[in-house]
Formats: structure tokens, C-alpha cells, sequence
């Protein structure tokens, strides 16, 4: 990836970011492999006056859809409209600045998707396949992709899904799950015939190996470009691009029903649907072979946007493939897999409660720790560590310090450029190579190392403030202090351009401070912006100190978060074979008090109850003597199964049962009707 991809004179861009499911907020790591990158790079081609969009949205199809509103007992369309919302906003709250935000539940989208899939299926680019696939006896559903959990045959990870495995990343088939069960009824599904067309993606192999392992072995990244050789290496197979559901976009053929497009065929259409949704004239960045299309991805993406798409794209015919594909790796959390179902992650709404006005500072830290190359971990002492010794000690100091003297000696007026020395010659000579340093990193997705040159920038501001001492010069020598100040506002400036990208909230308001218009990357290497006489407006602080007590809360939390899902993790037992109401209702069960208690005689865990039921007083023999005192129970309200045959238990007839919960530790609770109940209520 060492060849600026400026070389090839494309005429506009087209840049994608994953469109992320509708199923759940947005947290740090969707922001730190996809999002900022993407809109650093958006942003920094619009300052040069480039042809570029941008375009985002939801992906609001698909199992992971249809199963978050399973859980929550509402409908899938519910689901989406909450997290569109969320998401949208998230986004905006951060600046990532699409050209357009939209969803695939839109009609334009269904069209353009059912289009697709039309001109293909007339075209005799599917093979259509009846195939056995596990279905639910039970709820009389066909159980597609996470529908199905059941042990990986890889890592033996216990809950791996019908499509893939979460915990080691392999891509499978729910026929390849050791013990699969449903996650709608806890069953063992059966294997039933059903038909569906697949992609024959064999037949695009050559093409696939010409076009990625000969045509992009220089310029896509390491990862990507590893990634896709060892699928192209172990051979390509056939796949469904239906499936057996009744949330997505209807397959359109005749005699389909009930059956929609995969979420994966239907979700990067998403891409071009946007695109037509924005612009009439979408067909000059989807067909003209001088746009380049740019995929901002996670590494979980990688076949779908290298092989999947692009195979598609070939044999739909008309579209132009992408020309990058620069995909990130995983963010860590405090060095653990951030999770949404153990709720291990950084919520970005629930961060902008706690550091509001603070997006900057997330920006940064998420850039400069991105996992570009290889996973990487966010801790919040880094976050601290990064906010307070970087953008406050470093970039803020430095733009507040030059503009404090100005006001005060100049009363803000940028003063007179008078004789140059050495020092001064070397900064401004040092200045004038960043921005190209930057522009060469962006344009190869470095972005780690474009931040880390940004931040030096204003670390030699701050060095030559420092060495240079201002402040001991005035009013003795005006002059020498006016020629200091004015080259460190150059500097300032300078930064306001060049950190535009990264922190596009901070260089506006440094901008708004030196009152300059400018925001064109062309200007970023002049060395004279704000000419003599210029006025500033007043001086204020670009960033704060975060304190430790802001931190430890956060840490806490995420200590909390811990300790409940170790709570959970303790393993209960698992659900036995579901039942008819009917095997329910011959259960008399009945709220009922204890009156009596005492210790069986040469036993461990009996005791002899005496308990009123509201239809008796009867005997009730219980295998709870090692957990509680006899004295201790009396006047107990509990719970009675009183239809239970009657048994002889050490020369004693038991009749009935008390319920009890029990721990995963062994350890009993007596299952206690609230307040206000009377003997002899029945529990239903
Ligand atoms: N929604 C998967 C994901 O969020 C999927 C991406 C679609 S991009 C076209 O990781
Ligand atoms: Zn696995």
C-alpha cells in the first residue's frame, strides 16, 4: 500500500462506510475502525477541493434484526426505527459527516436491491438449489443464520452462530455446528428441503485471483490483501443469497413467498440506494471508471466487500468495483472483546452525557490508538493520559499561550514580522513540511501516523514559544516579541487546516479565535496567514483537563459491568424440554404459611413442617434442614404444590411439596408470595 493511489488520476470518489446493523447503539469501536477514518478521509479530500461523498446509513435487515425484536417482544420494524434514530444521531453528534444517513428499510432501497437481484436472475447468474436446511418443528421456521447456535467445530466456542463463529472468526454453515439448538424454542431443529438461489462465486474465481491477487497485491493493505488471498487459496463455493424469512426484501421471482434477499446481498446495494436517494445524478460515481470507490470496513466485512460485492458488481455489469478496501481491526475495551450482550463497550450517547462538548477528544484518542494494523485496546487512563498531556499540555497550551501574549501585548492585533534569526528561519522551514507529510499519510489511510505529524506540529509551536520566552522580551524589545508572536500565530493557523480533519469541532474554534475564513488544504503550506494588523477575537481554552474522580467513575462502571456478568455467567441449568399448558395446569400449586417446624429425627436434611394451605393443615416432609433453623421458618409464607401424591419419608407421609429456588451454588430460597396474599391463593 505504498503507492498513492493520487497517481491514477481519478476524476471523483466514492466513500462507503459500513452500514451498521439497526439492532444497538453505536460504541467506540464501530467509531475507531470505520467511522473516523472514513470521515478523516472524507474530510480531508473535500479541503481539497475534490469530487467526494460520502455515504452512510442502516442496515436494517437481516436475523440480527428479526432476533433483537424477538427479545424484546416487539416488532422487527420497532427496532429499526428506535436504532436508525440513536445511530443517526449519534453520528451527526460526532461529526461524521455524511452526505447522506440512510437506511435500507427505505422503498428506494427495496427497488434498487429487488432490481439487482432481478437483472441477475434474468441474466441465469443464480443457481437455483433445493438444499437441506435446519428448520424448528416447534415454531414451524426455517432457522436461518443466527437463528441456530451451536458448538464451533474450529475453537469449540459453545456459541457459535448458523453463519459464523464470533469467538475465532471462521464463516460457517449451520450444518458444520456440533449440538445446534434453536434459539426460538431451546430444540433440536430438524433438516427439511427448501429452495434458494445461490451465487455460484466458484465461477468468479479466476477473475477474483487477476483482479485482487495480481491487480491489488500493492496498494490494498496487508490485512486485507492476506485475508483474501487464503479465501481465494481454500477454494470458493456456491452461496445462498436467499433465505427463508419474512423480514427483508422479497426475493421477486414468482412463487417465492416467504422468502427475502440475504441480509449480505441486499446491505451493500444499500450503498448504491443511498446514492440514488441523494442525487440524481448517482450514475457518474457508480458507472464512470474515473471514480474510485473506497470501502471503510471492520476486518469481519472483508469477504463481503472484497469477494461477495464485487463479484456481484461484475455480474450485474454496469457498476465499477472498488478501488480500496481499507480495512481496520478490532478495538479492545480494558483489554477484553468489546461486547453489546455483556454491555462491555464505551457508548458514544452515554459518553456525550458523561463529557459533553467532548467529541474531539474521543476523536483523537480513537485515532491515535486505531487499530489500523492489528487489534488494539482503549483504556480510559490512556483516554486521560492522551486528553491531558497531548491536547491539553501540547496543541491547547500552545494555541492559548499565543493567544494570551497577543491580546496582551498587541491587544490582539497580530503585530509585525520584523529581522528573522536561525530559530526562527528553522520553524518556519519545519512548519512548511507538515502538510504535505500529512496529505501523504492520509492519502495511504495511515492515519495513526497522519495524527501523530499533526500533533507535532504543535508540538514545535510549543517548543518555540517555549525556547523563545516572549514574555521576558516585552516591552524592551517590542520587535523581537511581535516577530515571535507572529510566527507562532502562523503556526496556529497552520494547525487550525492541518487539525481540521482530525478534530473538526477544536479547529473551528481555533479558527473562530484567530478570526480566519480559510479552511482550503492548498493554503495549508503557506507559511503567512493572518497578515499584520490582523484582529483576533478574544482568547479562550480549546481544551480541559479531565480529572482523575471523571475517570474512576467510568473505570467503576465498567467494574460493575464485570461483576454482574460474572453473576451471570455462573452456569444455570439448562431448560428442560418444553411442555403443553396442560402438563401445566394439573399442577395445584397454592400460597400457603408455615406453622410448625422441627428437625426429622437421625436424618441431615429433613424437616417435619406443619403448614396451613387454606384447604388444610397438613404434614409436609422437606429436604431443607441444612439451610435453615426450624425456629427460624415458623410464620413463613410459601409456595405448596398440594396435589402431589403422598409419600412415606422415614416412616412419615409427606403430603405436598413447598417450592424452593435454587442457586446456581446450591443454595435455597423459599419462594414467598408478596404481602397480601391469602392461604390457599393458586399460583398459575
Ligand atoms: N451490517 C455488518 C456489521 O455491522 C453489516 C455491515 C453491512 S455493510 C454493507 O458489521
Ligand atoms: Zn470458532
Amino acid at each position: 500500500m505504498e503507492q498513492p493511489s493520487e497517481e491514477k488520476k481519478f476524476k471523483r470518489s466514492l466513500v462507503t462506510s459500513a452500514l451498521p446493523y439497526a439492532n444497538g447503539p453505536i460504541h467506540i469501536g464501530h467509531l475507531a475502525g470505520v467511522y473516523i477514518p472514513a470521515d478523516i478521509y472524507v474530510r480531508f479530500l473535500r479541503m481539497n477541493g475534490e469530487d467526494v461523498i460520502f455515504i452512510g446509513g442502516s442496515d436494517e435487515h437481516g436475523v440480527p434484526i428479526t432476533i433483537k425484536a424477538l427479545q424484546e417482544g416487539v416488532t422487527p420494524q420497532e427496532i429499526v426505527d428506535r436504532y436508525h434514530t440513536i445511530i443517526k444521531k449519534s453520528f451527526e453528534d460526532f461529526g461524521i459527516s455524511f452526505d447522506i444517513y440512510s437506511r435500507t428499510s427505505n422503498k428506494i432501497h427495496h427497488e434498487t436491491a429487488s432490481q439487482f437481484f432481478r437483472k441477475m436472475y434474468d441474466a441465469g447468474q443464480f443457481i437455483e438449489k433445493v438444499s437441506q436446511q435446519y428448520y424448528d418443528e416447534q415454531t414451524g421456521q426455517f432457522l436461518a443464520d443466527r437463528y441456530i447456535i451451536g458448538t464451533c467445530p474450529h475453537c469449540n466456542y459453545e456459541k457459535a452462530y448458523g453463519d459464523q463463529c464470533e469467538k475465532c472468526g471462521t464463516s460457517l454453515n449451520a450444518t458444520d455446528l456440533i449440538n445446534p439448538v434453536s434459539v426460538l424454542s431451546g430444540n433440536s431443529p430438524v433438516l427439511k428441503d427448501t429452495r434458494h438461489w445461490f451465487l455460484p462465486l466458484d465461477q468468479y474465481e479466476p477473475w477474483l485471483k487477476e483482479w485482487i491477487l495480481q491487480g491489488h497485491k500493492d496498494d490494498w493493505k496487508i490485512n486485507v490483501y492476506g485475508q483474501c488471498k487464503s479465501w481465494l487459496d481454500q477454494g470458493l463455493q456456491p452461496r445462498a443469497v436467499t433465505r427463508d424469512l419474512n423480514w427483508g426484501v422479497q426475493v421477486p421471482v414468482e412463487g417465492a413467498d416467504g422468502k427475502v434477499l440475504y441480509v449480505w446481498f441486499d446491505a451493500p446495494i444499500g450503498y448504491i440506494s443511498a446514492t440514488r436517494e441523494l442525487t440524481p445524478d448517482w450514475e457518474k460515481y457508480w458507472k464512470d471508471p474515473e471514480t474510485r470507490m473506497i470501502h471503510f470496513i471492520g476486518k469481519d466485512n472483508i469477504v463481503f466487500h472484497c469477494i461477495i460485492f464485487p463479484s456481484m458488481l461484475k455480474a450485474e455489469g454496469t457498476y465499477i468495483l472498488p478501488d480500496n478496501v481499507p480495512a481496520f481491526e478490532f478495538l479492545n475495551l480494558e483489554g477484553d472483546k468489546i461486547s453489546t450482550s455483556r454491555n462491555w463497550a464505551v457508548w458514544l450517547h452515554e459518553y456525550l452525557q458523561d463529557f459533553p462538548g467532548k467529541q474531539d477528544v474521543l476523536r483523537y484518542v480513537l485515532t491515535s490508538n486505531a487499530p489500523e494494523t492489528k487489534d488494539n485496546d482503549f483504556t480510559w487512563k490512556d483516554f486521560q493520559l492522551k486528553n491531558n498531556s497531548e491536547l491539553v499540555a501540547i496543541l491547547g497550551n500552545f494555541v492559548n499561550r499565543t493567544m494570551v501574549l497577543t491580546h496582551k501585548f498587541f491587544n490582539g492585533i497580530v503585530p509585525e514580522k520584523g529581522a528573522l534569526n536561525e530559530g526562527d528561519k528553522e520553524a518556519l522551514n519545519s512548519m512548511s513540511g507538515f502538510p504535505n507529510r500529512i496529505a501523504t499519510s492520509l492519502r495511504n489511510f495511515r492515519f495513526r501516523e497522519s495524527l501523530a505529524e499533526m500533533m507535532n506540529l504543535a508540538r514545535l509551536g510549543n517548543k518555540y514559544l517555549t525556547e523563545n520566552e516572549p514574555w521576558k522580551l516585552f516591552p524592551a524589545d517590542t520587535e523581537r516579541t511581535g516577530t515571535i508572536l507572529n510566527i507562532s500565530l502562523q503556526i496556529c493557523a497552520q494547525l487550525s487546516i492541518v487539525a481540521e480533519p482530525f478534530l473538526p469541532f477544536s479547529a473551528d474554534k481555533i479558527r473562530k479565535m484567530l478570526n480566519l475564513a480559510a479552511t482550503d488544504w492548498a493554503d495549508a503550506t503557506r507559511l503567512e496567514w493572518l497578515p499584520a494588523g490582523h484582529q483576533l477575537n478574544p482568547a479562550d481554552y480549546v481544551f480541559e483537563k479531565i480529572d482523575d474522580k471523571a475517570i474512576e467513575a467510568q473505570v467503576q462502571r465498567l467494574m460493575d459491568t464485570k461483576k454482574a456478568n460474572e453473576a451471570q455467567e455462573t452456569p444455570t441449568s439448562p431448560m428442560k424440554p418444553v411442555i403443553e399448558y396442560d402438563d401445566f395446569s394439573k399442577m395445584d400449586i397454592r400460597t400457603g404459611t408455615i406453622l410448625e417446624a422441627e428437625k426429622v429425627a437421625k436424618t441431615k436434611k429433613l424437616l417435619r413442617l406443619k403448614i396451613d394451605t387454606g384447604i388444610d393443615v397438613r404434614t409436609v416432609v422437606s429436604g431443607i434442614a441444612e439451610y435453615f433453623e426450624p425456629a427460624d421458618i415458623i410464620g413463613k409464607k410459601v409456595s405448596i404444590l398440594v396435589n402431589l401424591a403422598p409419600k412415606n419419608l422415614k416412616g412419615i407421609e409427606s403430603q405436598g411439596m413447598i417450592l424452593m429456588a435454587e442457586n446456581p451454588d446450591g443454595k435455597l430460597f423459599f419462594v414467598t408470595p408478596e404481602e397480601g396474599s391469602e392461604n390457599g391463593s393458586s399460583i398459575k
